[in-house]
């Protein structure tokens, strides 16, 4: 159709534009780092968040040059805020599966780092649990552990909603678990989700592993996930996805 043709073109027009969500120590609201999130600004309709567009793509090359498009964006701001004499701690960006698993992903990263003068720590990755489709399972752990071997953590996003088996969990070298925002809406209204969300967050101790809920709404949703241990969070509570000017308001609170 008409946006899928629109889509294909968009990077090279420039019109992928980048939002910054903090992560938050949930108990102090102080922000730890931030998570990238594309929005394609189209010509008529405005902007369009990735769940409207990102289906309608196609292919892995036009992911993987959007989201390089993406990081270009995302260093060029660290390095700005950098400057500025801001701390906003490490950047996280949602990886395709293409650019995880190709040599060439990793060096466009790398020298897009190295033009703006920053350090693979100033970046996280996040993956979502359809890298698992793939099959190549040992190239998959190769690559992940050369960003590793570079100062980058690597969450894994959305988990226990997709295709990732406690295998991967075990296989794979994650540093972090995203607890989906589906469960975290449920929390104070289905005790079933509350208890997955326990669960995942014994989990993620157990191995060693960071956890971080997503789609925080609520002060209930909030303080819930507190007590049960889960110390970092992200969602509109917090704050929505901003542009880049509205993070410089952020960055003037302590890390
Ligand atoms: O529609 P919504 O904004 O909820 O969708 C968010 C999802 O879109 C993220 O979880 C992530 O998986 C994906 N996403 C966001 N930004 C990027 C990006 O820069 N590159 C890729 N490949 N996916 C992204
Ligand atoms: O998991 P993923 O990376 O897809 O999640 C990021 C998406 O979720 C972004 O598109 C962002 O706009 C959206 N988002 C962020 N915080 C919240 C929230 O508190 N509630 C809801 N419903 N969506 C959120
Ligand atoms: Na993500």
């Amino acid at each position: 159709n008409e946006l899928a043709a629109a889509l294909a073109g968009a990077t090279d027009r420039d019109e992928f534009v980048v939002h910054y969500q903090p992560k938050v120590d949930l108990a102090t609201g102080n922000h730890l780092g931030f998570e990238a999130l594309v929005r394609w600004n189209h010509p008529t309709l405005g902007l369009l968040a990735p769940g409207v567009f990102l289906p309608l793509m196609k292919g892995p090359r036009l992911i993987g040059d959007m989201t390089l498009a993406v990081a270009r964006t995302v260093c060029r701001d660290l390095k700005a805020w950098k400057k500025a004499r801001f701390t906003p701690g490490p950047v996280a960006i949602n990886l395709p599966e293409a650019l995880l698993i190709n040599e060439s992903g990793f060096e466009m990263l790398a020298s897009t780092l190295r033009e703006c003068e920053l350090h693979w720590h100033d970046l996280t990755i996040e993956v979502t649990e359809d890298v698992f489709l793939n099959r190549h399972a040992e190239h998959m752990r190769t690559s992940m552990m050369r960003f590793r071997e570079h100062g980058v953590s690597i969450a894994l996003d959305d988990f226990g909603t997709g295709f990732a088996s406690l295998l991967h969990l075990r296989d794979f070298p994650f540093d972090e678990l995203k607890i989906d925002r589906g469960f975290v809406a449920d929390i104070g209204q289905d005790s079933r989700s509350e208890q997955i969300i326990n669960a995942i967050i014994d989990l993620s101790r157990n191995l060693g592993k960071r956890c971080i809920a997503e789609g925080i709404e609520t002060e209930t949703q909030r303080q819930f996930l507190l007590e049960a241990g889960c110390t970092i969070g992200q969602g509109y509570w917090f704050a929505r996805p901003m542009p880049c000017r509205e993070v410089r308001e952020w960055l003037k609170q302590p890390m």
